[in-house]
Formats: structure tokens, C-alpha cells, sequence
């Protein structure tokens, strides 16, 4: 088994700025806004609604993340019960399903409160559409009101302020969230107010996302088997009907051998699983897409979980 170097760990650049942010016209509301989980996507989200005005009481399990936010504005709280009780919308924006049910249903989570009157809490992990349901169910019997905000695009694009953001649930909280929507994404839709909807737009597009890349994987490798240069696999397909700035991108850093991660492998097998989980109560049949997360599951445990998902193309190389 060959050794893998871990990715470097980035830290955020609290002075940097998307270019976009500044056309946006932004007028910040006047709530006061919680962010649980300040990995990379949460920090980049939480550094630009500090740009753009907005009040933030932040948490995180690894309390020293949240020391550049303190110095750039943000309150810090102990536990996420200390972030509902001082906030009027919660955000969380944590690694998986697993994590979000435990800021909620665990031990000093955001359910001890109790009484949840006058606040909201939004979910922008990526998460299935049962719990999603079991989250809301949790906040509205405690009288608060849920959103499933889920984000669809990279780390890059959340750095760009270019995120897609796919919103389900309670109305009233998706309107009062506008100014953060607006500072962090570049279209913003709500699905309807049942609850799961968004969860599952999200997970379909993350299917054709994994399946394009296994697709694009194989075909490079394939290439390199006959010595055909990558790059000039690239720049032809380039020309063709088949380009999408996204498997482009891909193609690179696959020829490169740079998986600098913009979507975390670990997460896109993630999202795979959730996929086929949803499908096994369907009994609807997905051989593609079972293939594509044997492929990345074998990705991962040849070490590339941290790496970006193009790194898949390591293993179609054996
Ligand atoms: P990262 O950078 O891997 O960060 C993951 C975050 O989730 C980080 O803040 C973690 O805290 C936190 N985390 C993970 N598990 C838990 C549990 N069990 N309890 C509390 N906190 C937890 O991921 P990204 O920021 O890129 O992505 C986050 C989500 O956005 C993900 O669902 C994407 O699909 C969309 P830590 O710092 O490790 O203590």
C-alpha cells in the first residue's frame, strides 16, 4: 500500500474577500445570527457574514478555531445550548448526519433549551432527508421553527461567495435569512415547505457529481495506460459538447496529481452512501451509482479520505 501524504491543513484567511461580495448591496439584518462548526466551509460562511455586518455568536467542538473569529467581531459560547440562548437564528454546518443530530438531540445540545419560542434553526449540513425530518420534528415540538438550508458547491465557491443554496421548510425563516443567503450564495431556491425536499435535490445532484467523476477518472486512466498526454485529453475536451467547468477543473488536477481538497473525498462518499440509503427505501435500483461508492470507498481506504474527490483517479491508475 503506498503512503499518502495528508493534504496540508489550510487555515482561513480572515482578510480575504470574494469579488462579488461588494456588488451584492448587502443590508445586513439585525438579528442576531449562531454558527455551529467552524470547519472550511463554516469559517469561510461565518468570515463573510462578519464582512457584510452581520451580528455572529459562533461554536465549535475544537475550541481553537474559533479564536479568529473573536478577533474579527464574533462572541464565542461554551456549547451549542449557549449559542441558541443568545442567538435568534442557528446555523450548523457540520461534517455529516451523525454530528448534526448530536448538536441537537445530545448533551448540551441545541434541544436542552427546551423552549425554543421566537428562534430558528437552519441546517446546512449535508444531510439526509430522515434526519432533516427528525431535526425539525425536534425544534417544532420545542416551539422553534426549522430550515434546511443545504449548500451545494465547493470550498472554492464558498470562498467566492458562489454557492447554490437549496432551502426547505420553514418559510418565514428562509426570508429572514436573506442577507446571509445573499452574502454567501449566488442563487438561492426554496423547495417547499416540506421538510426532506432540499435534502434530496442535494443528494441527487451530489449523485451526478460522484458518477462524473469516477467516469472522468477511468477515461484519464485509460489514456495514461496508452501514453496519451492528459493534458492534451483535456484541451480536446475542451472543444467538445461534453466540457462543464467543473470535470474541466477535475480533469486538471487529476493530470497534475493536485487534490487539494475542494470537496473532501471522505464527504462525496458520504453523500453516495446517503444516496443509496435513500434508494434502498425505494427499492429503487442504482448499479451506477453503487459502483461509483465501492470506488471511492476503496479510494478512501487506500488513504485519500482528506484529499479532493478527483483523487479518485488514483485508484482507476492500479
Ligand atoms: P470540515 O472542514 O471537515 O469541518 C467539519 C466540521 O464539523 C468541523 O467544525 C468539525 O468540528 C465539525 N464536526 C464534525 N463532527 C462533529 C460532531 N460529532 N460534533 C460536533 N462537531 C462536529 O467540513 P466542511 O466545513 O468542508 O463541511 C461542513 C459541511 O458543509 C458538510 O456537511 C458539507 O457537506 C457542507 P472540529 O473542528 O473537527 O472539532
Amino acid at each position: 500500500r503506498p503512503v499518502v501524504t495528508r493534504p496540508e491543513t489550510k487555515t482561513i484567511d480572515m482578510n480575504s474577500r470574494s469579488n462579488t461580495l461588494a456588488d451584492r448591496d448587502i443590508v445586513a439584518s439585525d438579528q442576531i445570527f449562531g454558527f455551529l462548526g467552524l470547519g472550511m466551509m463554516g469559517s469561510t460562511i461565518v468570515k463573510d457574514l462578519i464582512y457584510t455586518g452581520h451580528k455572529v455568536v459562533v461554536w465549535n467542538r475544537t475550541i481553537d478555531k474559533c479564536q479568529p473569529f473573536v478577533e474579527a467581531g464574533a462572541e464565542v459560547k461554551d456549547t451549542p445550548m449557549d449559542v441558541v440562548e443568545a442567538a435568534d437564528i442557528i446555523f450548523c454546518c457540520v461534517s455529516d448526519p451523525k454530528g448534526a443530530k448530536d448538536l441537537v438531540f445530545g448533551n448540551c445540545g441545541v434541544l436542552q433549551l427546551k423552549d425554543l419560542r421566537n428562534k430558528a434553526y437552519v441546517e446546512m449540513s449535508t444531510i439526509d432527508p430522515d434526519t432533516s425530518l427528525d431535526i425539525g420534528e425536534g425544534i417544532k415540538q420545542c416551539n422553534g421553527r426549522y430550515l434546511e438550508a443545504q449548500i451545494h458547491g465547493s470550498r472554492q465557491e464558498a470562498a467566492e461567495g458562489m454557492l447554490i443554496i437549496l432551502a426547505g421548510g420553514d418559510r418565514s425563516v428562509f426570508e429572514e435569512c436573506h442577507s446571509c443567503f445573499k452574502t454567501i450564495a449566488k442563487n438561492t431556491f426554496f423547495l417547499g415547505t416540506d421538510v426532506g425536499n432540499a435534502c434530496k435535490v442535494n443528494l441527487i445532484l451530489q449523485t451526478i457529481l460522484g458518477v462524473s467523476l469516477v467516469g472522468l477518472a477511468e477515461a484519464l486512466a485509460l489514456a495514461d495506460r496508452f501514453s496519451i498526454s492528459l493534458n492534451d485529453i483535456i484541451d480536446i475536451f475542451d472543444l467538445t459538447s461534453m466540457k462543464s467547468p467543473l470535470l474541466l477543473a477535475k480533469g486538471k488536477e487529476m493530470a497534475k496529481g493536485d487534490f487539494n481538497p475542494q470537496q473532501p473525498l471522505s464527504h462525496m462518499q458520504r453523500d453516495l452512501r446517503l444516496v443509496l440509503n435513500m434508494a434502498e427505501n425505494l427499492d429503487q435500483s442504482m448499479p451506477v451509482t453503487s459502483i461509483t461508492n465501492e470506488v471511492f470507498k476503496h479510494t478512501k481506504r487506500l488513504g485519500y479520505s482528506e484529499h479532493d474527490s478527483s483523487a479518485v483517479f488514483v485508484r482507476s491508475r492500479f
